[in-house]
């Protein structure tokens, strides 16, 4: 899948991950420019909890530090060896994308609390897809909140992609299993489904998850193909219990990491990184069309502290 202009300019994540950065940068500043002493890395574990890396990812982050800083004790050299750290804890969200499916049209269903960003990066999602040359359709099975039909619609419209919906209140799987059959009939490439948001907690929206699921699976026992789970980086901690709810209740394919370009919070990847190596699949850096990137270990590491003097990396980032 393409990349959109913005990142092909090399100022895709890096440019919208500044909050974050800028953030890191401050708290690291004195650390990095010492010695890597112990009191120092003690500090460097206090300002990775604040930036949301999470206890887990920041304890093995200090672990690898405290060994490099034996061998090389200048400040470079741990920001190089912090980096290499961030980038490797990283590496457990990558992952290649899915194999095609045996039969078009590829199914994604799009999950999570509400507000998180499904439909918006549903509506990303279905432009890279466009990019690629694939006829999308998009399904309306958030028929909980009454404006959510009317707000998937203008994004068909926006993305002249065909919106299968029914009326407020209507059953979301029936919804989806019409959707699906409309989706065959004319021939799609792909069907993207969009689904309500309410509290992870919220048994009511499991089953009915549940249920758009199994009525799918009468019409093929691999459907959904992807079950992404959309999470706002904003809420930091919190993400990580939200992807062991959703993900034990219902199981989750890969992760949608949404509002990267607002947040100083953009240490959770980490977090989730190392809580649950669930791929990471696309990270939302903005509320437009364009706003979406893939996600890379390496660039996500080198956008959240980059070889020193700032700019962005050679890499696409
Ligand atoms: N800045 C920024 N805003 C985003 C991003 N993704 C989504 N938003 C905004 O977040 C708000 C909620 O997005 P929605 O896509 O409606 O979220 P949702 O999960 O579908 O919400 P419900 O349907 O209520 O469950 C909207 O105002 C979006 O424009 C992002 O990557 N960056
Ligand atoms: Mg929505």
């Amino acid at each position: 899948m393409q990349d959109s202009g913005d990142a092909k300019n090399g100022a895709g994540v890096f440019a919208r991950l500044q909050k974050t950065r800028r953030k890191l940068e401050r708290g690291l500043a004195g650390l990095l420019g010492g010695s890597g002493g112990g009191a120092q890395l003690d500090e460097l574990h206090d300002q990775l909890l604040l930036a949301d890396v999470g206890v887990e990812a920041s304890g093995r982050i200090i672990d690898n530090l405290r060994g490099a800083a034996k061998k090389q004790n200048d400040g470079g050299a741990l920001r190089g060896a912090l980096r290499d750290s961030l980038a490797e804890i990283l590496s457990a969200c990558e992952a290649p994308a899915p194999p095609p499916p045996q039969k078009l049209p590829r199914v994604i269903l799009m999950i999570g609390v509400n507000g998180a960003g499904k439909t918006t990066t549903l509506a990303k999602l279905a432009r890279a897809l466009q990019r690629d040359g694939a006829r999308v359709m998009l399904a309306a099975c958030d028929t909980f909140r009454a404006a959510a039909i009317g707000q998937l619609q203008t994004w068909g419209e926006r993305l002249d992609a065909p919106v299968i919906a029914q009326a407020h209140g209507a059953d979301p799987a029936a919804v989806a299993f019409d959707a699906y059959a409309a989706a065959c009939a004319r021939g799609a490439d792909a069907l993207l489904i969009d689904t309500a948001g309410r509290q992870h907690t919220d048994a009511g929206l499991m089953e009915q998850l549940k249920k758009i699921r199994r009525v799918l699976q009468k019409a093929g026992d691999d459907l959904p193909h992807e079950t992404l789970l959309t999470l706002d980086a904003g809420t930091g901690q919190n993400a990580l219990s939200q992807v062991e709810h959703f993900h034990r209740a219902f199981g989750v394919d890969g992760l949608c990491v949404t509002k990267l370009d607002g947040t100083a919070k953009g240490g959770v990847v980490v977090a989730l990184a190392m809580r649950f190596g669930l791929p990471v699949r696309w990270l939302g850096v903005g509320e437009s069309l364009d706003d979406l990137r893939p996600f890379s270990a390496a660039e996500y590491a080198a956008a959240l502290l980059p070889a020193e003097g700032g700019g962005a990396p050679g890499s696409k980032v």
